[in-house]
C-alpha cells in the first residue's frame, strides 16, 4: 500500500515506537526555531540540562514578538539569546530582520526535514514540504539537546484542492473555507496534506499561508508537497541545493478527504472572536471599519505586499481608518524599498511598522473602544487586540486594502481586472542580520548575559498520591491560551519572569483568579472542549503550575497545551462521561486519590466532589513516556533521569 507525503517524512524520522496510528513516536528533529516570547524560556531550559552544543542540523533563534522595548526587559532578553545563540551552535536573527516564520521559510526550511518551533505557526514551514511542529520550549529544548519529539502517530486527511484560484480570491480563503469545514477542533489529531491539480496554482508563500493557519484547526501539522514551484522558490532564494522533490504515492490512503474547488471560492472573513466563524465578505456585507492591519507570519510576504501595493497605487486611506502595516521580513522589506511599492504604501496613508509580530499579539495597534478591525493575521481571539471590546475579523490582504481605502468591509472582486504580480526572478539575499554561532573553540569564552528580568522558573514536583484541592476556575468550550496566560504589550515583556506574569493568569475570565489560586495554595481548573487551543506558549502550563494548580479536567484538550501540562507536572484529565461538566460548580472540593497506583496501571481515576457528594471518573489519554514524565515531576526532572 502507498504511503502519505505525512507518512514518509514521519517514517524516515521515527527514532522510538512504531508507526501505529494513534501511538506514539518519537521523531527525529532535523531543524529547531524559537522566537524570543518563548524563547528565553526554552533557553532557561535548555541551559539547566546542561548542554554545551546543540546537536541539530540548524537551530535558530528569532526576535520578533518583544519588539516594542518599552522598558529594559525585552532588550535585556534579546541580549540574553544572542548569547546563549552564540555558546550553544544556534544562528541568532536580528530583532529587526522579521516574523520567524517567514523568515524561517525563506532562508532555512527545507523539504523532506522535521522542524519543531516553541511557536504554534511552525508549520508554515510546511509550505514548502517540511513537516514542521510548534511545540513547548521545553520539548525544542529537548530537541535541541538531540532528544527526539513525541507525537501521537496522526490520521492523515486529505484537503484535495482542485480547480483555480479566482481573480481577488487569496491563499487566505482557502484556509478560511478549510477552517469553515473543519472548525478550530477538526485538526486535532490530525495532519492535513494538500493534493490534487490546484496545488500547482499555489506559490510556495501562499501555500505557507494555508499550513500557517492549520495551527487554528487545531492540526498536529499541514504539510503542501514539494515540487517545481517548491524548487523554483528555492532557487530565487539562492538555495537550489535544497530541493528535493517529495509527494505522496498514488495509491496511498487517507483516514478522511475533503475537496476544495478553488474556482468556487469567494473572498470570505473569520468573523470575532474565533477564525472558524467564516463568512462570505458578501454576506457579511459592508460594515464599516476602523482600523485594518497588514502583516503577521500568515499573510506578510513579498507577493501579498505586492498585491496589497497594487490596490493603494494613488488612492488614501479611508479618512475613518487607520491602516497599519508591517513587512514580514527584512527581505520583503527592502525589496518593496528598491521597487517603489513601499513610496506607494507610505504615500496612501499606511502606517508602516518594523518587520516584527506587532499588533498580530497585541504590541501596539489595538483598535478604539468597540472597535471593528480587519486582519490579514490568523486569529481573533477575545481581547488578543489589547481592546477588549473591539470586534476582529480576520480577512485576506486583498479584502484588507480595498476596505482601507473604502472604509467598509469590501469584497475585492469588485476591483475589476487583476493585474498579474509575478514572484521575483531572484529575492533579494542579505542574510546580514542572521548572526551565526561562534565555533565550538571559542564558545568557551563566550559569556552570557542575564538581565534582572530574568527570574527562576518553577520546578515541577513528582506527581503525589492524593489531591484534595477546590475548583478555582470553571470555564466553557474553546478556552485559549490567550484567556490562560495573555499576551499584548503589558504583559508580553515579562515572559521570563513567572512571578510578575502570574498575576494575569485567567485575567481574560476572572481577575480573582491568579490571587485566590495563589491564597490557596493548590487547586484544580475545569474546563470544556479543544481547551488550551492557540499557542504553544507554555507559560500557559508554567504559570499554573507557579500558581499551585494541580490537575486540569476538561472535556478535550489542544495538543500542544496538554503536552506543555505534561512536562510542567500537571495532570491533564478528561471526563469519563462529559455530562459530569455539569455537576460541578466552581468552588466546589474535589478529592483524587492513589494517583500514582493509578496511573501505574492504567486505570481511570476516581474523583470525589466533597461539596456535592458526587463522584465522577476522569481518564487520561496518556503514553507510556508521559505517564513516567507526570510521576517523575515534568519533563526537565524526566530527562535528568534519562541521561
Ligand atoms: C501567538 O501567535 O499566539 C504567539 C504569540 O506567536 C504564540 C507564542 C507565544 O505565546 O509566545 C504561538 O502561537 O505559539
Ligand atoms: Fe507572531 Fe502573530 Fe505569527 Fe504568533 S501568529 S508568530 S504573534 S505574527
Amino acid at each position: 500500500m502507498g504511503k502519505t507525503l505525512t507518512e514518509k517524512i514521519l517514517d524516515a524520522h521515527i527514532v522510538d515506537g512504531k508507526p501505529v496510528k494513534g501511538s506514539e513516536v518519537g521523531l527525529k528533529i532535523d531543524q529547531t526555531l524559537t522566537q524570543d516570547a518563548t524563547g528565553t524560556m526554552a533557553y532557561l531550559e535548555f541551559e539547566a540540562m546542561g548542554i554545551d552544543r546543540v546537536k541539530t542540523e540548524r537551530s535558530v533563534a528569532y526576535i520578533d514578538h518583544n519588539t516594542l522595548q518599552s522598558g529594559f526587559e525585552n532588550a535585556d532578553d534579546h541580549r540574553f539569546i544572542g548569547s546563549v545563540a552564540k555558546k550553544h551552535g544556534i544562528y541568532f536573527s536580528r530583532p529587526g530582520n522579521g516574523i520567524c516564520h517567514q523568515l524561517h521559510l525563506e532562508r532555512f526550511a527545507i523539504p523532506g526535514k522535521t522542524l519543531i518551533g516553541s511557536d504554534s505557526h511552525t508549520p508554515t514551514a510546511g509550505g514548502i514540504g517540511s513537516l514542521a511542529f510548534g511545540a513547548g520550549g521545553l520539548d525544542v529544548a529537548v530537541a535541541m539537546g538531540g532528544g527526539a519529539y513525541y507525537i501521537t502517530y496522526p490520521n492523515v486527511v486529505m484537503v484535495n484542492l482542485t480547480g483555480k484560484l479566482r481573480p481577488w480570491v487569496a491563499a487566505k480563503d482557502v484556509i478560511l473555507k478549510v477552517l469553515e469545514i473543519l472548525s478550530v477542533k477538526g485538526g486535532v489529531g490530525n495532519i492535513i496534506e494538500y493534493c490534487g491539480e490546484g496545488v500547482k496554482t499555489l506559490s510556495v508563500p501562499e501555500r505557507s499561508t494555508i499550513t500557517n493557519m492549520g495551527a487554528e484547526l487545531g492540526a498536529t501539522t499541514s504539510v503542501f508537497p514539494s515540487d517545481e514551484i517548491t524548487r523554483e522558490f528555492l532557487k530565487t532564494q539562492g538555495r537550489e541545493e535544497d530541493y528535493i522533490p517529495l509527494s505522496a504515492d498514488p495509491d496511498a490512503v487517507y483516514d478522511k478527504e475533503i475537496t476544495v474547488n478553488l474556482s468556487e471560492l469567494e473572498p470570505l472573513a473569520a468573523c470575532p472572536h474565533s477564525p472558524d466563524n467564516v463568512k462570505p465578505v458578501d454576506e457579511i456585507g459592508a460594515i464599516k471599519i476602523d482600523q485594518v492591519c497588514i502583516g503577521s507570519c500568515t499573510n506578510s510576504s513579498y507577493l501579498d505586499l505586492m498585491r496589497v501595493a497594487h490596490i493603494l497605487k494613488g488612492k488614501t486611506v479611508h479618512p475613518d481608518v487607520s491602516l497599519a502595516i508591517a513587512p514580514g521580513s527584512k527581505q520583503v522589506f527592502n525589496m518593496l524599498a528598491e521597487n517603489g511599492a513601499l513610496a506607494t504604501l507610505i504615500a496612501s496613508g499606511a502606517r508602516i511598522l518594523e518587520c516584527a509580530c506587532g499588533p498580530c499579539i497585541g504590541m501596539g495597534q489595538s483598535p478604539n473602544s468597540k472597535g471593528i478591525s480587519l486582519r490579514t493575521f490568523n486569529r481573533n481571539f477575545l481581547g488578543r487586540s489589547g481592546t477588549a471590546d473591539a470586534g476582529i475579523y480576520l480577512v485576506s490582504p486583498e479584502t484588507a486594502a480595498i476596505s482601507a481605502i473604502t472604509g467598509v468591509l469590501t469584497n475585492p472582486m469588485t476591483l475589476g481586472e487583476m493585474p498579474e504580480i509575478k514572484m521575483p526572478e531572484q529575492f533579494l539575499i542579505n542574510d546580514n542580520m542572521i548572526v551565526p554561532p561562534a565555533s565550538p573553540e571559542e564558545a568557551k569564552d563566550v559569556e552570557i548575559l542575564r538581565g534582572p528580568n530574568i527570574k527562576e522558573f518553577p520546578i515541577a514536583e513528582p506527581v503525589g498520591d492524593t489531591i484534595t484541592a477546590d475548583v478555582m476556575l470553571k470555564v466553557e468550550d474553546n478556552i485559549t491560551t490567550d484567556h490562560i496566560m495573555p499576551a499584548g504589550a503589558k504583559i508580553l515583556p515579562y515572559r521570563s519572569n513567572i512571578p510578575y506574569l502570574s498575576q494575569y493568569c485567567f485575567a481574560v475570565c476572572d481577575t480573582t483568579f491568579a490571587e485566590r489560586a495563589k491564597a490557596a495554595g493548590k487547586s484544580i481548573v475545569v474546563g470544556g472542549a479543544n481547551y488550551g487551543q492557540g499557542s504553544s506558549r507554555e507559560h500557559a502550563a508554567l504559570v499554573p503550575l507557579y500558581l499551585g494548580v494541580k490537575a486540569v479536567l476538561v472535556k478535550s484538550f489542544a495538543r500542544i497545551h496538554r503536552s506543555n501540562l505534561v512536562n510542567a507536572g500537571i495532570l491533564p484529565l478528561t471526563f469519563k462521561d462529559e455530562a459530569d461538566y455539569d455537576k460541578i460548580s466552581q468552588g466546589d472540593s474535589l478529592s483524587i486519590e492513589n494517583i500514582r497506583e493509578s496511573i501505574v496501571a492504567g486505570k481511570p481515576l476516581v474523583m470525589k466532589n466533597l461539596t456535592t457528594g458526587d463522584s465522577y471518573e476522569a481518564v487520561y489519554d496518556l503514553s507510556g513516556r508521559a505517564k513516567e514524565i507526570l510521576l517523575a515531576g515534568g519533563l526537565l526532572n524526566y530527562t535528568k533521569t534519562q541521561n
